[in-house]
């Protein structure tokens, strides 16, 4: 009996507690609990925001104070001399299609860690400076293509069999394995450039209690309060240092950068997106729980959950919230509304219940007001649009057929949506 309760208690200890206490996810419609979203036009002491002035001057910094504080962490402000290096140019990439470039951000100004790596392409035939688009991928830069002479990534990964990483580094059989993602040529083919980073190169994806990636540099002798940065922050802080790049790359127009990321990287964009103006459209693909999805649905991914599972994503404040998504003194809406007047987009699956695309498509929708306010065309879309009938205004919303995933027919609605907002003017 002993030796049977020292085995039982020894396996619970064993047990993550995560997958110990994770709640089982609700996906009936019926179940999602009754919740009052809080007003992105009515400021903390209840006065109803009617103008773009008081939007801009009161509404908005105190919704973005409330991301920071209580949802993503404050992150410092961006070096100011950051070195730039650019490590190879090839003029005749992808057949002779495109420019291709390599290019090291150097945080601390020296050359030491930590550094992000850009892979660059752009049209080969332009004449002017060209939009592009920026996102950050999961397994390094040589996963999106498969030509052979882009650098393989030196960096922690994440374990996966499928993107041949051993020992947490990739091989060179890693090549090209996330390619399905990144329609290159058909990007370049439409006139726009892509701009990928690593995510890994700001702030590698685990709970090292903030000691390594861009924290270092920050954190070293304490971690993170409780209102300040977290993975996903550094991660969008990162996304606007490599935009201080661009700014510096004649080849580039910086007025037409739109920042996109897939999952817990969506949850990035809209994040960057939110707090850096400079980003003319945001693109969230699949972004779910702390990203498009409203928290307060509980639907899927809960606060719950995303919490205890990836305790680094969020500044230690989200916890208060662990069931008690109510208290929030916010909604994901509201992030988006942070976006406004600019071009945002937001894309779901059919078959992501975790992410909550209802939830996903609810955000766009309540966050409409704020576009309206700013006098732009707005959303336009009171339900749930068809599968795979995208609907395109100011905001943007489409749910496709299939799973979590980036797929050519999210980039052919991505490459819509710009041509509509970028083209042209
Ligand atoms: C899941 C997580 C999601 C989403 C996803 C991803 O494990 O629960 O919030 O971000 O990872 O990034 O692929």
């Amino acid at each position: 009996m002993k030796r049977l309760l020292f085995i039982l208690s020894l396996t619970l200890l064993l047990t993550p507690a995560a997958h110990a206490q994770r709640p089982k996810p609700n996906y009936d419609e019926s179940q999602v609990p009754e919740f009052k979203l809080p007003d992105p036009l009515v400021t903390q002491d209840g006065k109803k925001v009617d103008s773009p002035e008081l939007w801009n001057k009161v509404r908005r910094p105190e919704i973005l104070e409330l991301f920071e504080t209580e949802v993503y962490g404050k992150s410092p402000a961006r070096p100011e001399n950051m070195l730039f290096e650019v490590t190879s140019v090839k003029n005749d990439a992808l057949g002779g299609k495109a420019i291709r470039k390599e290019v090291s951000v150097y945080f601390s100004g020296k050359k030491e860690e930590p550094r992000m790596d850009l892979l660059i392409y752009l049209p080969a035939k332009a004449t002017k400076p060209l939009p592009v688009f920026m996102a950050l991928n999961f397994f390094g830069n040589h996963t999106i293509t498969t030509e052979t002479d882009v650098k393989i990534s030196d960096k922690w990964m994440r374990a996966n069999k499928d993107k041949a990483i051993v020992d947490h580094k990739a091989t060179e059989a890693s090549r090209g394995k996330s390619a399905s993602r990144w329609p290159i040529e058909t990007i370049i083919d439409r006139g726009y450039g892509l701009v990928a980073i690593y995510c890994g190169d700001i702030d590698p994806d685990y709970d090292d209690g903030f000691k390594n990636g861009v924290h270092a540099l920050y954190n070293s002798k304490q971690k993170p309060a409780a209102d300040e940065w977290g993975t996903i922050s550094a991660w969008a802080w990162g996304l606007s240092c490599a935009l201080d790049y661009l700014e510096t790359d004649d080849q580039i127009d910086h007025n037409k950068v739109a920042v996109l990321g897939h999952s817990r990287l969506g949850k990035t964009s809209l994040w960057a997106g939110a707090q850096d103006p400079r980003f003319a459209l945001v693109i969230s693909n699949d972004s779910g729980c702390g990203g498009a999805a409203l928290s307060r649905r509980r639907f899927g991914e809960t606060l719950h959950v995303i919490n205890n599972a990836f305790p680094h994503w969020f500044c230690d404040n989200f916890n208060k919230y662990i069931d008690k998504e109510n208290e929030l003194p916010v909604d994901q809406h509201m992030l988006i509304s942070l976006i406004a007047p600019r071009p945002v987009y937001v894309a779901s699956a059919e078959d992501d219940r975790w992410a909550d695309p209802k939830g996903e498509f609810l955000s766009v929708k309540y966050a409409e007001p704020v576009y309206k306010l700013l006098g732009t065309s707005g959303f336009g879309a009171d339900d749930m649009p068809a599968v795979n009938q995208p609907v395109q205004k100011q905001m943007g919303y489409h749910i496709r057929t299939g799973k979590h995933d980036v797929t050519d027919f999210d980039w052919q609605q991505y490459l819509n949506f710009a041509d509509q907002h970028f083209q042209g003017s």
